[in-house]
């Protein structure tokens, strides 16, 4: 394999680019790019009589210095790039490349999607434009003049202020852009062609009016008002929260259906994935309006965290990302219901990245090498970097962390910095010392946190210890505590909250919350009557898995007073988890320790017309297979899948009288808006309905027939095709083919109709995937098709994924190979799905280990044997 990239070896770079002028001939097939950069020697360079700038797949049409053409001997052209040999201290370099975006299946650098051209340039896709210093802490100023047919591409946009533009002979056209901040060439961009818009303005608080646009094809126009709206509410969320403002006086978006991630934060031209923009409630669900209004705050804040401060290497990816998923997040919160938004990402950090951080792929959030960099776009460094950026926030609390941001943008602001930096002013802000925090950063795997209890009850002393490990992971055998804020609370039997008495004992409290740094530490309450029920890291307030043994008795209480609805959500999981794991053992259902117990809590829950209908949805939505495995070895995914399915039977029987008050008494509700009492509705609904069906297919599968025809939004109308496939239910055939006509036209519900049979449980899952693989709904070029059959397939499809005769493995891994071919970005975030197989029993073990070899053997691109070598490591 390729050596790695190590962080130990960065230096600055040679030279430092002032000014970047750009010429564009654009053309589906040829384009040609004229480049005129202006260099100078860096200050702190390492000397070297050679200059290397990145390059790959062009074709070198000439070439000068200070308009001197170079002679052979003054250059060379390899694989990595353009080596000058001897430049000067300070000159100006011409080339002119030429490129075949139409051939562009990676979506890196330029390429083609339906009828304009685009450009990705993050992480390295600039250098398959021109050739140039292409590493973020090179910033420099951008001029771009795009020069194209005006009939094929009416529409030429790239970063900053349009400057000029003109007609020419030949029925050609041509904008110049001009972008007054310097930015690395990451976030340059172009989009050009037959793209229409729509338009409003946003007023800013100094009273500056920018003009904001969204273009895309024009069909995807008229649903796409809610991600402009998201926009505006984003850029007024900046201002209030921590005073940015926005810094042009224009920012468009471009959407497509042809992107390999989710969105890019280019300068002033962020560039979408069409699923993150074009979504109204009759073609999108709440869960995708959810993820429009994240996705568009999280581009327009990368404005301030990532791109007037940016990162120096990419090993400080998470600087940016981090930062700004924590930003995101805390905008979504304000939006709607915080709780539900914390559970929400609580559940998508242990399903997503607590299996990477105890995987073969477990990286610090700050990794220390790579081989491919675009397979650092994880979870690790999003995820698990905004919790902890939230845990700043924690221990600051949320002035402190916003002196600690205001400090930040003063001293950085047009810089490329690093995560101990961004500590720097955190710390420096508050005149506090977080020097430990930095291990968060460099130490991979979960933190282990227990806790044990102790009561005393003659003097009514209650003593917990709370001890911390963090498990070895590949090369890092021994790690450091790290410092673990933990929320603490005392319930009484009936729900009363205690005052915390601290006894003399360990670190005095501040707030109900000690921050353990140590490996092991002790805390004494008394003045207890009875055993107390403690309840510990409330909001999920540090990304660790806990270990805290409670009985059915005392969790019963928690899920019936908990005041942190967290919490509430954490004792449903402790609950069923139990339930599941026993009948994964063998037990009998009806032979469960504290059954009875726990249904009667339930009840109650359900009961409780305080709680928020959607966090009541979450308490009564199983822990999921993914989170379950992380805490199990030898897996049997069939009899867990099983397991989980006999609990959410009972739990089906159980509540029915109490699931069909709320399904029917939120009827209405549930045809409302895009507002908080409606999603609410809509959540405990579907949640209602599946669990009856579970329960009793025959009694209540009707309900699903009946919703898939009177559905008034695509929530509802997605909710009930999905139960009627997934549960084989007598209507699915016919709600399949009469959703694929109505939606034929539209590829993100195209999309779904793939993922929802890519996901079902039923026996024909596999031959389903194996036809829809042929079908015209489907092709490998496309990422989102990709990742809607094969993605959810191998992340979804416990049971088939898995089949015990490796069939569903084998199916997996030839799509892979077909994709890695066209697409190595995104055949790499497939491998991934093998990433777990030391987890399972022999066979599959054995199965998924010899399917692993069988790639590596075929050969893959880079990306994707980097996955591939490392888990089979
Ligand atoms: N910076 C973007 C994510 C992104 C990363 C790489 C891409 O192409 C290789 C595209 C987008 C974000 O955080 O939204
Ligand atoms: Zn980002």
């Amino acid at each position: 394999m390729t050596d790695p990239i190590r962080l130990a070896d960065y230096t600055p770079p040679p030279y430092v680019i002032d000014h970047v002028s750009l010429d564009f001939q654009l053309d589906f097939e040829q384009t040609e790019v004229d480049s005129r950069l202006r260099l100078r020697r860096h200050p702190d360079a390492l000397p070297g009589r050679e200059l290397l700038l990145h390059g790959e797949d062009l074709s070198l049409l000439a070439i000068a210095i200070d308009g001197q053409p170079l002679a052979p001997a003054q250059y060379a052209v390899s694989a990595e790039g353009l080596r000058l040999i001897d430049p000067p201290a300070e000159f100006e370099l011409h080339t002119r490349v030429r490129i075949h975006p139409a051939r562009n299946t990676r979506l890196e650098g330029l390429y083609q999607s339906s009828a304009f051209l685009l450009t990705q340039c993050e992480a390295e896709g600039f250098r398959r434009i021109t050739y140039f210093l292409d590493r973020p802490d090179v910033m420099a100023r951008f001029t771009v003049r795009l020069e194209a047919d005006q009939q094929q591409f009416p529409v030429l946009l790239s970063n900053g202020d349009d400057v000029a533009q003109g007609t020419l002979a030949n029925g050609r056209h041509f904008v110049q852009w001009q972008d007054p901040w310097p930015k690395p060439s990451y976030l340059f961009a172009i989009a050009a062609g037959a793209l229409g818009h729509i338009e409003d303005y946003f007023r800013t608080r100094s009273g500056r009016d920018v003009r904001l646009r969204i273009y895309a094809e024009p069909r995807a126009l008229p649903r796409s008002w809610f991600a402009l709206d998201a926009l505006k509410r984003s850029m007024r969320w900046d201002e209030a929260r921590y005073g940015l403002e926005y810094d042009l006086d224009q920012f468009n978006i471009v959407a497509t259906y042809d992107f390999n991630m989710g969105a890019m934060e280019n300068k002033s031209l962020n560039i979408f994935n069409a699923k993150a923009i074009v979504a109204d409630l009759e073609r999108a669900t709440d869960a995708d309006l959810t993820y429009v209004e994240a996705v568009v705050a999280h581009e327009y804040f990368h404005n301030w965290t990532g791109n007037r401060v940016t990162c120096r290497d990419w090993f400080q990816l998470s600087l940016k990302e981090g930062l700004t998923v924590y930003r995101d997040q805390e905008f979504s919160a304000d939006q709607g219901s915080r709780a539900v938004k914390r559970i929400d990402d609580v559940r998508l950090l242990r399903a997503n990245q607590f299996p990477e951080d105890s995987g073969p792929f477990a990286h610090p959030v700050r990794p220390s090498e790579y081989v491919e960099i675009n397979n650092f776009y994880t979870a690790t460094v999003y995820e698990k970097g905004a919790e902890i950026v939230r845990l700043y926030e924690r221990v600051l609390g949320r002035e402190g962390f916003r002196r600690g941001m205001d400090l930040y943008f003063q001293r950085h602001d047009g810089q490329a910095v690093t995560t101990d930096d961004f500590r720097a002013a955190m710390a420096d802000a508050n005149g506090v010392d977080l020097s430990r925090f930095s291990r968060w950063y460099e130490q991979a795997g979960t933190p282990i946190l227990t806790v044990t209890e102790q009561f005393d009850s003659e003097r009514g002393v209650l003593t917990v210890q709370f001890s911390q490990e963090t498990p070895g992971t590949l090369g890092q055998a021994d790690k450091l505590p790290v410092p673990i804020p933990i929320p603490i609370a005392l319930y009484r039997q009936d729900g009363l909250r205690l005052p915390l008495q601290q006894r003399d004992v360990g670190p005095p409290l501040a707030g109900a919350m000690l921050v353990l740094t140590e490996a092991s530490q002790t805390l004494q309450f008394d003045g207890l009557q009875e055993k107390p029920v403690l309840s510990v890291l409330h909001d999920f307030s540090a990304p660790v898995a806990l270990r805290h043994r409670q009985s059915v008795a005392e969790l019963s209480v928690r899920l019936g007073f908990e005041q942190d609805p967290f919490c509430r959500f954490e004792a449903a999981q402790n609950l069923g988890e139990h339930l599941i794991q026993s009948v994964y053992a063998g037990q009998a259902l009806d032979a469960v320790s504290g059954l009875a117990e726990i249904g009667r809590a339930f009840k109650a829950l359900c009961a409780d017309a305080g709680l928020d209908p959607a966090v009541l949805a979450e308490c009564l939505n199983l822990p999921d297979e993914a989170y379950l495995s992380e805490r199990m070895q030898a897996i049997d995914p069939s009899r867990l899948f099983h397991a989980r399915q006999a609990v959410a039977t009972w739990l089906g029987q159980q509540l029915e009288g109490a699931l069909l008050q709320h399904y029917h008494r939120e009827a209405q509700s549930a045809g409302g808006g895009f507002d908080a009492p409606s999603t609410a509705a809509r959540r405990i609904r579907h949640r209602a309905l599946a669990l009856l069906i579970a329960g009793d297919a025959t009694r209540h599968g009707a309900l699903a027939s009946e919703l898939a025809v009177t559905a008034r939004n695509m929530t509802e109308r997605l909710a009930a095709l999905s139960l009627l496939v997934h549960f084989g239910l007598a209507d699915q055939e016919a709600a399949l083919a009469q959703f694929y006509q109505q939606y034929e036209d539209d590829p993100l519900l195209l999309d779904k109709w793939l993922s929802v049979q890519a996901s079902s449980p039923q026996p024909d899952a596999l031959s389903r995937v194996r036809a829809l693989l042929k079908h015209p709904a489907y092709t490998h070029r496309n990422p989102n098709k990709v990742r809607a059959l094969i993605g959810t397939f191998g992340r979804l499809n416990r049971l088939h994924f898995h089949a015990a005769d490796g069939s569903g493995y084998a199916l997996y891994a030839d799509a892979l190979q077909a994709v890695d071919a066209l697409n190595p970005q995104v055949a790499a975030r497939l491998s991934a799905a093998f990433n777990g197989w030391r987890r399972f029993e022999p066979l599959r073990q054995e199965a998924m280990r010899r399917t692993l070899q069988r790639l590596l053997q075929a050969g893959l691109s880079k990306d994707s044997a980097e996955i591939v070598t490392k888990a089979l490591e």
